[in-house]
């Protein structure tokens, strides 16, 4: 898809389209339009690490494990530090929380506190950093709604109250896909000027869906509802869609290609071990971001009986069955798992 250009025929940058934005919110101060600046530029340098993942410089692990018991990688370190360091220090962060940490990420006393809560997963689809696949970083932002400089509570608000969420993808193209609840907008980076420019413009799921994304070695351990749905995704019964299976197991680029060409990612709960009684994924730092940007492009996102917008958190790092994409896919992943479990 080529560049979006104004009438004049004028190339859309990042820095215009989040502007052009901030000019319809009467009384927007341009807090979160530089925020949203930040998280670009963020992006960017991340961008350039991941580009040369290949190199010996980065490639290897650090040896450590995180609060999700897995194996931190050079690159999710160095992704980690660089969103929070070009947040940290401009005033318009009160709190941040990454996947990779435990507790709550304070902003240095050093430093003064702003208005917005910023949650991310710095490198989503880590066990892929040493196959050279796609990778992701995902990003939340509220407002603080607490007095002082912030909480844990101030993180644990319902996707409903987002102000602004996305992602970005390191893949062939890097590219910025967000959303401040006007809809879902995908910039590229041209490397030859080092500039998101908009390159897929108020993005919706096509009426056509084409793809299904589901770790189907699990199969075994799923629910007779899940097993079912696939099923019937796959063309197993008369009203079948009889969708293509395409799993990346980069949750950003298996989202992000079913937004595009219609489709429903899901990370159903399983029976494997007790934790994944509740699924893999984090509500906070993934669930809630692409059900977010999935409402917003027409589609939607359940745990599989309520959407995840309407979920209230308990913990920075719960995690819930996903399913995500195509509204009516979701809404029939829905309806066989209220019939059949
Ligand atoms: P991560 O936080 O270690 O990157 O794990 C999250 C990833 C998602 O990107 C992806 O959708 C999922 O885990 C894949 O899990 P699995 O390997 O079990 O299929």
């Amino acid at each position: 898809m080529m560049a979006a250009s104004d009438p004049q025929g004028q190339i859309i940058t990042i820095e215009r389209h989040i502007l052009e934005e901030q000019s319809s919110f009467p009384g927007a101060t341009g807090t979160l339009t530089n925020l949203l600046y930040d998280i670009a530029l963020a992006g960017k340098i991340i961008a350039s690490k991941t580009n040369r993942a290949g190199l010996v410089e980065i490639l290897g692990r650090t040896g450590d494990t995180n609060i999700q018991g897995e194996e931190v990688q050079k690159l999710d370190r160095f992704a980690d530090a660089t969103f929070f360091r070009m947040n940290d220090h401009t005033g318009r962060v009160a709190l941040m929380a990454s996947e990779e940490h435990a507790d709550i990420l304070p902003i240095p006393d050093k430093y003064p506190t702003g208005k917005y809560i910023l949650l991310y997963d710095p490198l989503d689809g880590s066990s892929n950093i040493d196959y050279n696949i796609c990778l992701g970083t995902i990003f939340s932002v509220y407002r603080k709604i607490t007095d002082g400089r912030g909480s844990l509570e101030d993180c644990l608000q319902k996707g409903r109250q987002v102000v602004a969420a996305g992602y970005l993808l390191y893949g062939t193209s890097t590219m910025l896909v967000y959303s401040t609840g006007r809809g879902v907008n995908g910039f590229t980076l041209d490397p030859a000027v080092g500039e998101f420019l908009l390159s897929h413009p108020s993005i919706r799921f096509p009426k056509t869906s084409h793809y299904y994304s589901v770790n189907q070695g699990n199969e075994r351990f799923w629910s007779e509802g899940v097993r079912t749905y696939t099923g019937w995704l796959q063309g197993r019964e008369n009203d079948s869609p009889s969708l293509s299976a395409r799993y990346v197991g980069s949750l950003v680029a298996d989202f992000h290609r079913n937004l595009l060409a219609g489709g429903i990612f899901y990370y159903p709960a399983d029976t494997r071990e007790p934790g994944k009684t509740h699924g893999k994924l984090r509500l906070l730092y993934e669930a809630i971001p692409l059900a977010f940007l999935a409402e917003q492009a027409g589609g939607c996102g359940s745990d599989g009986t309520q959407n995840i917008l309407d979920i209230s958190p308990q913990s920075l790092h719960q995690r819930t069955p996903f399913f995500v994409g195509s509204r009516d896919l979701v809404e029939r992943a829905e309806a066989y798992i209220q019939k059949l479990g």
